[in-house]
Formats: C-alpha cells, sequence, structure tokens
C-alpha cells in the first residue's frame, strides 16, 4: 500500500470518530497522522515500528495502526467504525456547511445515509422541522447539495496531473519503445480536468490489454483496438488511443483542444484548402498529406505559429499566432521569489529556517514569510506584539546567510469592514504584507467589493491574496467586482496574487489576463504550509501562462533588490 492510500484510511477514522462525536485530540492525532504519511517521501508500509515511530509525530498507537493498514489493507478499528456508521455518510461530511454534529444528527434522528436521502429530507421538509435546524440550515444544505452536483466528475489539475503520471509510468513500463503523452485539458494546464486523455505512439497494439490491467482500474468502460477508456480509483476516467507516427502531430492536436480551438483551427484550414483532423492535414483537391507528424508543422502549414497548449482557448490566440505575436509564456524557473507562506508560528508546519532551506533548495533566491493575523484564531494567528517577535526571528534567520533572502511579512486579515487586523504601526515596520480575506463570505457584492477595494486604500498593504476566495469544486468566488479591485490595486501599486494551491488557483486565469491588460502588477505565490509546497508554484505558473503572462509580467521574477523596490511601500502611488 502507498502512503496515500493508507493516509485516505487514517482520515476516514478522523472523520468517522468526529462524527461520533469523539476526543478532539484523539481526531486530530488520526489527521495529523494522515498528513505525516501523506508527506513522507519513503514508502511507510515498508518500515517497521521503530522506524514509524522515529517519524515526528507518529507515536505507538498510530504507529500500530499503520503497520496494521500496511500489512492487511485495513484496520480493524475502522472497520468497526463502518460497520458502526454507512461508509455513504462521509459523503454528506464533505458538503460544504455540513459539520459531523450535523452529520450525527441527520443519522440518528431521520436515517439518512446517502446524499439522495439528504435531498429527499430537504424536499419533504424533514429538515427544518430538526431541533436546531430550521429553513436556513435547508437552504444551506439544498445549495451545497447543487454545487457537489455541478462540480462532480471533475478534478483539481493537480490531482489529474499525478493520477495521469502514475498512469504514464505504468504504460512506459510496458511498451518501452513508445512516446506516451497526456493531452486534453491537463495538457492545457486547466484549473480542473473532466477526464484523463492520453496518446501512445508507436505502441503495439497489445497496450489496450495492458491499460484495462492497469491495477487501480475500478471498470473497464470501453477496450477496443485503438481506443480503450477505464475508470480508476479517486473517480478518473481515463481514455488511451493508440496512435500510428506518421499521425502523432495531429492527434497530440486535436486531443489537446479545446474543443473552440480545434473548431477555429478547422475553418481556417478549409479556408486554405485543407482538410485538418486527428490523422493529419490534408489538401482537399488530391487529398495528399501536408502534415501530421509534428504539431508545428500543421501550426506552420496553416501559416500561423505554434500556439503553447495553455493559450489554446479561442480567445485570440490564433489572431495572435497569425501576427506572430504570441507571448513568450512565463516558466515555473523564472519565479526567483515566493511571496507567501505559513510556519509553525501558525499553521505551517515547518519553522521559518527549514521553509527557507527548501524554498533554496527549489531553486528560489528570496522569500517572504506570512503568516497569519490575530483574527484567524483557529489557525493561531498573530497579535502585533507576536508578529513583531515573529519579524525578528525571520530577520535573523536572514542575518545567517543561508543562501536564501527572506522578507518578514504577514498575512493580513481583511476584516468584514474593509479594516485590516493589526495596527498600522506594526504593519509599517514589517517588509511586505499580504491582505486577504477569509471569512464573511456572505456579503453581498457591493459590500464585499467595498471592503477589499478599502484594504487595497490602506497604505501598508503590499499584495491582495488569493483576491476572489474561491475553493475549486468546493465554493465559487464571493460576490465582488473583479474589475473595480484590479483598477484600484493598478492606482494604487499594489499587486494582485495569483494564488498556487490547486484548490484555489485564485485568481483565475482569465482575471489574470484582465489584471495584466489593465496594467496591474502580478505575483505568483505557493501561499505553502509546509516544507513540501513549494511544488506547487508550477500550479500557479500553469495560470500565469493561460492568463498570456510573460516573465516580465510577474513582480517575484525580478532579482531581489529589484522586487523589494517594486513593492507599493517603497513607491510613491501612482494617481
Ligand atoms: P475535460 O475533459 O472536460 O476537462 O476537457 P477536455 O478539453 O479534455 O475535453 P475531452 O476530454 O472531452 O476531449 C479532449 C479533446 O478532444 C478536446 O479538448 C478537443 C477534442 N474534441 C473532443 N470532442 C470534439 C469535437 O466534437 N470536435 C472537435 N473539434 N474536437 C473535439
Ligand atoms: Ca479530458
Ligand atoms: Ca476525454
Ligand atoms: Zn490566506
Amino acid at each position: 500500500m502507498d502512503n496515500g492510500a493508507i493516509a485516505r484510511i487514517l482520515r476516514e477514522i478522523a472523520d468517522l470518530l468526529e462524527i461520533k462525536g469523539e476526543n478532539p485530540f484523539k481526531i486530530r492525532a488520526y489527521r495529523n497522522g494522515a498528513d505525516i504519511i501523506s508527506n513522507h517521501p519513503h514508502e511507510s508500509a515498508l518500515l517497521d515500528d521503530t522506524g514509524l515511530r522515529e517519524i515526528p509525530g507518529i507515536g505507538k498507537d498510530l504507529a500500530a495502526r499503520i503497520r496494521e493498514i500496511a500489512q492487511t489493507g485495513d484496520a480493524a478499528f475502522h472497520r468497526e467504525l463502518i460497520a458502526e456508521f454507512p461508509p455513504t455518510i462521509l459523503d454528506l461530511l464533505h458538503l460544504q456547511g455540513v459539520g459531523p454534529k450535523t452529520v450525527a444528527t441527520l443519522y440518528r434522528d431521520l436515517g439518512i445515509r446517502t446524499l439522495e436521502d439528504l435531498e429527499q429530507a430537504c424536499r419533504d421538509g424533514r429538515i427544518r422541522a430538526l431541533k436546531g435546524m430550521g429553513a436556513k440550515k435547508e437552504a444551506l444544505i439544498l445549495k451545497a447539495l447543487d454545487e457537489r452536483r455541478r462540480f462532480a466528475g471533475r478534478h483539481l489539475l493537480s490531482h489529474a496531473y499525478e493520477a495521469s503520471a502514475a498512469l504514464q509510468t505504468f504504460l512506459r513500463e510496458r511498451a518501452p519503445g513508445a512516446v506516451i503523452e497526456a493531452v486534453g485539458s491537463l495538457r492545457r494546464g486547466c484549473d480542473t480536468c473532466g477526464d484523463l486523455d492520453l496518446l501512445a505512439t508507436g505502441a503495439p497494439a497489445s497496450l489496450m490489454d495492458r491499460f484495462v490491467e492497469y491495477p487501480l482500474v475500478e471498470r473497464v468502460l470501453g477496450h477496443g483496438d485503438t481506443k480503450s477508456c477505464i475508470l480508476i480509483q479517486g473517480g478518473f476516467q481515463a481514455d488511451l488511443r493508440l496512435v500510428a507516427p506518421e499521425s502523432r502531430g495531429a492527434a497530440m492536436q486535436y486531443f489537446t483542444g479545446s474543443k473552440a480551438h480545434n473548431i477555429a483551427l478547422r475553418d481556417r484550414a478549409i479556408g486554405l484548402g485543407f482538410k485538418l483532423n486527428e490523422y493529419g492535414l490534408f489538401r482537399i483537391d488530391d487529398d495528399r498529406r501536408v502534415a501530421g507528424e509534428r504539431e508545428e508543422d500543421i501550426y506552420d502549414a496553416l501559416g500561423v505559429d505554434w500556439v503553447p497548449p495553455e493559450l489554446r482557448e479561442m480567445r485570440g490566440e490564433i489572431e495572435a499566432a497569425a501576427a506572430h505575436a504570441l507571448p513568450r509564456l512565463i516558466d515555473r524557473a523564472d519565479l526567483r521569489g515566493d511571496l507567501h507562506m505559513h510556519t509553525t508560528e501558525t499553521d505551517g508546519k515547518d519553522d521559518i529556517r527549514t521553509m527557507a532551506l527548501a524554498a533554496r533548495d527549489a531553486g528560489l533566491e528570496y522569500i517572504a514569510i506570512t503568516d497569519h493575523s490575530q483574527s484567524l484564531a483557529m489557525a493561531n494567528g498573530l497579535d502585533e506584539r507576536r508578529a513583531l517577535a515573529h519579524a525578528a526571528r525571520i530577520r535573523a534567520v536572514d542575518a545567517e546567510g543561508i543562501g536564501i533572502r527572506l522578507l518578514a511579512g504577514i498575512e493580513c486579515d481583511i476584516k468584514p469592514d474593509g479594516s485590516l487586523d493589526l495596527a498600522d504601526d506594526c504593519l509599517a515596520a514589517l517588509d511586505i504584507v499580504v491582505a486577504s480575506v477569509h471569512s464573511g463570505f456572505n456579503q453581498e457584492r457591493q459590500a464585499m467589493t467595498d471592503r477589499v477595494l478599502r484594504a487595497i486604500e490602506h497604505p501598508h498593504v503590499d499584495i491582495l491574496g488569493h483576491p476572489t476566495g474561491r475553493m475549486l469544486l468546493k465554493r465559487q468566488a464571493y460576490p465582488i467586482d473583479v474589475e473595480a479591485v484590479i483598477d484600484a490595486a493598478r492606482r494604487q501599486g499594489v499587486a494582485v496574487e495569483i494564488n498556487s494551491q490547486p484548490h484555489r488557483l485564485d485568481l483565475h486565469d482569465v482575471h489574470a489576463r484582465l489584471a495584466h491588460d489593465r496594467g496591474a502588477s502580478l505575483v505568483i505565490s505557493s501561499d505553502s504550509h509546509s516544507r513540501h509546497g513549494f511544488g506547487y508554484l508550477r500550479w500557479g505558473t500553469a495560470v500565469g501562462r493561460r492568463a498570456w503572462l510573460q516573465a516580465g509580467d510577474v513582480l517575484n521574477t525580478r532579482p531581489f533588490d529589484e522586487f523589494r523596490a517594486s513593492l507599493r511601500r517603497h513607491r510613491r502611488p501612482r494617481s
């Protein structure tokens, strides 16, 4: 069993204990254990009891549980809990705004086991009749059910990437001579993906038989000579197509999409006397193949530059490619700094130095440590005194000269009225301030817009963090006038963040592009909560690429001194 599978069971135990109303410390121990195991670099199934207990945070009981899961595929304790509660009950817990207490009540008082039961109970008026629930709770549950339905079947980009990469490795081992490639929305870097699309060029037909034998297969949906389709664990559907070498580029082009981009390109082909499909580009009059082996040749034959996959969304890319005016897109390696991260001082898992060294090893030249402010009591947020003491420690690590520069910052909460969570003199004494909204999402659009505009006008704010509050597949952005926010940020010299957390990717690519077009500055930050978080920068970079950004458009591609000088606090406000 891999670490992910072990962690999943530990997390389920924690969820079920929570529904049961067990001791919070016990619940937290399982949840922490799950985090530690899923981030552990080595196979924990291979460790003996001593090896497990050497991992910080894993005690005697947890080690025994992990050994049992690794050896038998499950834990008796987990099976007992599942026997007590139907496992479908966990679907209820994952609804937005439905906590373990509610789930326990729903199950005990109404016998609700599934999402369908829950929906029916809402419609019958049984929820509002429950003590402590009411019409408001009923409306909340119905909204959560609706959102879940809308998002069902889609996956975060990072999850799709991991599932696709594992499948590609499996296929490469079985067809070493073949070229295996991911196409579809994953190749375009979309923030969520519906399914995994794979192409295999130069593979034997028997690869299809190997594909449907993939160990994680839950169901085979189709098994053909050139196309097969499987459902794998985690709810992913994966399509594999076998392609002849002379059609590789054409198939890549076609199956990368987007559909709208393909239709526009095909129309252009027709206008030039060609036919374009997944097999190649052909002349209409004599059916002669003009291109097909390489994507570049197809675009070239159509008189346009090769279009990076992230831009293939029918947002002006074909016109720009025809005018040889496509941007040279930013790469992850262009990032020199990371301006949003947390440490053990609030809700992070690693201390200042550990974060700095991990950032350095990830190729970064500078970071800002931005722990939470006091309003986030759950995260143990900092008041002025602790914020300044923390800043002193950050500067002390910076002074050690460990090969990376550190800025002492804060992620200051924007309160419901738009005021900041810490006193002005404290914010002024820090090197950098990221301001973000973390609660009170239920405001009206105008109130929310005014709230964020007021924060942007605050002279000590340098960066607006996760500007729209969206949680992919969970919660939509709060209602806010993004254009007004972007324009104010430009006027005030506040940079807007592209947050790289895979479940945020906030700003959304279209808004990031708008921000750039309106002249606002952008940063790409990881919002890391542990030393493993810097890898997320690649997802934020994907958003930047989808937003047509070049390296020069993103402040944290600049060298340290230049970056620091470009911060709002070191500039005069523009008029
Ligand atoms: P997804 O899976 O919803 O995240 O999005 P895609 O873009 O991966 O969509 P998918 O998997 O249905 O199809 C992969 C690509 O195949 C799509 O981006 C473009 C191409 N494609 C699929 N159906 C059509 C079609 O009817 N016409 C054209 N021109 N292209 C299509
Ligand atoms: Ca797809
Ligand atoms: Ca597909
Ligand atoms: Zn935040």
